[in-house]
């Protein structure tokens, strides 16, 4: 049985563009594992509310629910020990720790101001104003 992903995507449903769902689906490829993705939009909390919050990446792995891409790059490598590891050992898990904050705190920031357009001129129609209003307010 393949692992399910649900995955930001576009108005156009190939397009995934979520830096945080990317990580959960190259970590995912890493392991080995067949995955089956599931397009998903800003406007369909609905149907990631089993996993008892609103934001993607979420797997579905047999009667496990992760969210989080942190939360799943740990969960692979308790549960799949004998596939490639994401982060050997103490210092490998610190090292990819440090570089996933440097990311999303340092460079994500930067990124985000020159995307913003793009990205939003790709979403859905449905999700412009939502999109809006949700970064206007945290990154204005
Ligand atoms: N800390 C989370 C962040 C996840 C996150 O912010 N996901 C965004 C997509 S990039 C999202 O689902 N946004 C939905 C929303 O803003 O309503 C992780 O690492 O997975």
């Amino acid at each position: 049985m393949s692992v399910r992903m649900y995955d930001l995507a576009g108005a156009n449903p190939a397009v995934r563009f979520s830096p945080y769902c990317w990580r959960a689906r190259m970590a995912l490829a890493h392991k080995g594992l067949d995955v089956e993705t599931m397009p998903w939009r800003f406007s369909d909390k609905e149907a990631i509310a089993f996993s008892g919050q609103g934001l993607v990446p979420v797997v579905r792995d047999g009667d496990t629910i992760v969210h989080d891409s942190w939360a799943i790059a740990e969960y692979l490598d308790k549960t799949y020990p004998d596939r490639p590891r994401l982060m050997d050992g103490e210092q490998g898990h610190a090292l990819a720790n440090f570089a996933r904050h440097y990311a999303q705190n340092v460079l994500s920031p930067i990124l985000f101001k020159s995307i913003v357009l793009d990205l939003f001129n790709a979403i859905d129609p449905g999700d412009r104003p939502y999109f809006r209003e949700s970064r206007e307010s945290a990154w204005a």
